[in-house]
C-alpha cells in the first residue's frame, strides 16, 4: 500500500449515472494502493464548481485526475485547460449516445497545446492503471504494487494457457 492518504488522484465525473462505469477506476486504485479523492462534477450543470476543482486540484496535492463523461463529454477537456497536472478522459457510453462515438470524439480530439490522455470507452479501469502509473514513477511503493499487477496478469495468462493443455 502506499503510505500516502491524502488523495493523489482525484476521480470526477458529470453525472451519477457515470459511476457504474468510473468505479472500476476506483476500485483498481485502491487495489493498487493509490489514495484517490471521488467526485461529480458536471462542466454543463456545474460550471463554476469544475473551474473551482480544476484551479484547486495541484494545491490540493492531486498529481493526476481521471474525468468521465458521456455525450457532449467536455469535462475532461475544459479540466485538462485549467490545470497542468494530467488528465485522463473517460469517454462514457451514456443512454442516450450515438454508440459512445460522441463521447470518444469529444474528448480525443483535444487542439494542440491542451492534451487529454483518452481511454477506450468505459474503460475506466485502464484510466486507473495509467494514473497509478503516473503515481508509480515517482512513488515506490505503488511501483512494486504494478509489478505485482503486471505479474498476476502474466500468471493468468499461463494458467489459461496450462488449462488449455498448453
Ligand atoms: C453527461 O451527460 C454525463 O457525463 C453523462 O454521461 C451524460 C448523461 O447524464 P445524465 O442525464 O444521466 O445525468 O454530462
Amino acid at each position: 500500500m502506499s503510505e500516502t492518504t491524502t488523495p493523489q488522484i482525484g476521480i470526477i465525473m458529470g453525472s451519477k449515472s457515470d459511476l457504474p462505469v468510473m468505479q472500476d477506476a476506483a476500485d483498481i486504485l485502491k487495489e493498487l494502493g493509490v489514495a484517490y479523492e471521488i467526485t461529480i462534477v458536471s462542466a454543463h450543470r456545474t460550471p463554476h464548481r469544475m473551474v473551482n476543482y480544476a484551479e484547486s486540484a495541484q494545491k490540493r496535492g492531486l498529481k493526476a485526475i481521471i474525468a468521465g463523461a458521456g455525450g457532449a463529454a467536455h469535462l475532461p477537456g475544459m479540466v485538462a485547460s485549467m490545470t497542468t497536472l494530467p488528465v485522463i478522459g473517460v469517454p462514457v457510453k451514456s443512454s442516450n449516445s450515438i454508440d459512445g462515438w460522441d463521447s470518444i470524439l469529444s474528448i480525443l480530439q483535444m487542439p494542440n497545446g491542451v492534451p487529454v490522455a483518452t481511454v477506450a470507452l468505459n474503460a475506466a479501469k485502464n484510466a486507473g492503471i495509467l494514473a497509478a502509473q503516473m503515481v508509480g514513477a515517482f512513488d515506490l511503493n505503488v511501483q512494486v504494487n504494478l509489478q505485482n499487477y503486471k505479474i498476476s496478469l502474466a500468471n493468468k495468462v499461463k494458467k489459461d494457457a496450462l488449462e488449455l493443455g498448453g
